[in-house]
């Protein structure tokens, strides 16, 4: 049997992580032959409530949990950790200012970068969840220099995931039989979906989605401001923003990481930025990734025509944006 794996999650009771957490005991993050070990962070106020939830991993019995740690010390939780999910932040609230909300996370993603420097394992993967998810991935990342840039990254397999749905739905053909969409840049409504490169399986091999949607004026326009404003759509609608789909989509994210992409297709992941595509080193954006042996890479020399130029340029700016702002907020 496998030594379990520690996988802490941050913000753990909050709604995400109420949704998290059973996923990871489940065996859907890192497979269904891997045992873990749960260390759930919240603040002092969330206390209770967090201590509620490993009340209900206790109750589920689910084989593959060997443990769980509940606390808001950000030391113990980080300890000893090889994944960890990063959901805690300071929510924006009406009135608020960009700069004060940046200002909340800046310090907290300081300070647990901090933790997960010194107390968690060397090669411990990050995924940032909380927004302003690339930025927030970035302080920790300054914060955490041990800790390989390549080890640091930030959730935007929610949006791909979004666009695999839409594409799917458009065409009423399987999600499963839709594949290689790109989200590019910012997990913000800057971000651009691009099915330029997307295909879907038909029984007579594999079909570019412009091909089959026929209708370029919709994929470039609704399509993309569906997939862009879908996180805004699933409030109006739930009166609470999404939990179910970004839990799914964190778990999708390192079990492609750490297990590998399937031969022949791609995901979004933001990542450290290395030039790709012209694209600002030092930013966190996302880019098209193939996984193998628990590394990322990104698809290199994918076509990028006029209109996808300015698309990936403008969430470009307002990463830089970002980042001069969040720097602003450490002095
Ligand atoms: P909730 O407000 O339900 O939960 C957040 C939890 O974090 C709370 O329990 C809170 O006490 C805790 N927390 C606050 N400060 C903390 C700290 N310093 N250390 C540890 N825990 C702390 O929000 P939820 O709906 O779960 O969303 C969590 C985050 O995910 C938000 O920042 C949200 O904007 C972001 N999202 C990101 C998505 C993505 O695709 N990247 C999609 C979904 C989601 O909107």
């Amino acid at each position: 049997a496998k030594d379990p794996v520690r996988v802490l999650v941050t913000g753990a009771a909050g709604q995400i992580g109420y949704a998290l957490v059973p996923m990871i005991a489940r065996g859907v993050m890192l497979g269904p032959d891997q045992p873990v070990i749960l260390h759930m962070l919240d603040i002092p106020p969330a206390a209770e409530a967090l201590n509620g939830v490993k009340m209900e991993l206790v109750d589920a019995a689910f084989p593959l949990l060997k443990g769980v740690v509940a606390t808001t010390d950000a030391v113990e939780a980080c300890t000893g950790v090889s994944v960890a999910i990063m959901v805690g932040g300071f929510p924006r609230k009406e009135g608020m200012e960009r700069k004060d909300v940046m200002s909340k996370n800046v310090s907290i993603y300081k300070s647990q970068a901090s933790a997960l420097e010194k107390h968690a394992a060397s090669n411990c993967k990050v995924l940032v969840v909380a927004n302003p998810a690339n930025t927030n991935a970035l302080i920790l990342k300054e914060f955490a220099p041990s800790i390989p840039e390549k080890n640091i990254t930030c959730l935007t397999r929610l949006d791909h995931n979004r666009a695999l749905g839409q594409i799917s739905e458009r065409l009423s053909v399987q999600v499963s039989d839709v594949k290689n969409v790109i989200i590019w840049g910012n997990h913000s409504s800057t971000q651009y979906p691009d099915v330029n490169h997307a295909t879907v399986k038909t029984p007579t091999g594999e079909k570019p989605v412009r091909e089959l949607v026929a209708d370029d004026a919709w994929l470039n326009a609704e399509f993309i401001a569906t997939v862009q404003q879908r996180g805004a759509a699933i409030i109006k609608a739930r009166k609470l923003s999404s939990a179910l789909s970004a839990a799914s989509s964190a778990c999708d994210h390192i079990r492609d990481w750490v297990l590998g992409t399937p031969e022949g297709s791609w995901v979004s992941m933001g990542v450290y930025s290395d030039g790709s595509y012209n694209v600002p080193a030092g930013l966190i954006y996302s880019f098209p990734v193939t996984c193998k042996n628990g590394e990322w890479s990104i698809v290199q020399g994918l076509s990028i025509d006029e209109f996808s130029r300015k698309k990936l340029d403008l969430t470009a700016e307002e990463l830089t944006e970002e980042k001069a702002l969040a720097y602003s907020c450490l002095s």
